[in-house]
């Protein structure tokens, strides 16, 4: 069979750019740990109390295991809900230690809103009906704010929070 030069040119152009892209997502995936947050699982809206994780008690940072933590929380407009403190105080920091695990939890109560700690890979979008997760592993020390990135109305620039790695 014979192929014209340009045709040639043009085939090999096509599988490089087909392996720069596989080697570009295979470096994401594997090398800087990006992957999809899951959107398998659904809940009601409006009684996100009723699942476990939702539940008042269960909000807010726990050790699950040696260097395994999950944070569970509830995005509403314009508020994320970490849980309470011992002193009934709303938590507004996550405080971990440089190394682990955190297993991210997070669901809306109305409206789409966003879910990014700054400087990590945790960027998550959370959905009314959806429960969202995304694992990570604390790798730097340092203070990452938590911001909203789904504009979700007026008061959108009021939800923050805060990771800490020490
Ligand atoms: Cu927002």
């Amino acid at each position: 069979m014979h192929l014209h030069k340009y045709e040639k040119v043009w085939l090999a152009f096509g599988m490089a750019s087909l392996i720069i892209f596989l080697l570009v997502i295979g470096f994401a995936a594997f090398w800087k740990g990006t992957h999809p947050q899951s959107h398998l699982e659904t809940i009601d809206q409006n009684n996100v109390e009723a699942h476990d994780s939702f539940k008042p008690e269960n909000l807010g940072l726990t050790e699950v295991a040696d260097g395994k933590y999950k944070v569970n929380m509830v995005a509403s407009a314009f508020n994320y809900d970490f849980g309470v403190d011992k002193d009934e105080k709303p938590v507004k920091t996550i405080r971990v230690p440089q190394g682990s695990t955190v297993l991210f939890t997070i669901t809306s109560k109305d409206v789409v809103h966003g879910f990014q700690v700054a400087g990590t890979n945790v960027n998550m979008m959370v959905e009314p009906g959806h429960i969202s997760r995304y694992e990570a592993v604390m790798k730097n020390k340092g203070e990452f704010t938590i911001v909203c990135n789904e504009y979700c109305g007026i008061g959108h620039h009021q939800m923050f929070g805060k990771v800490e790695v020490y």
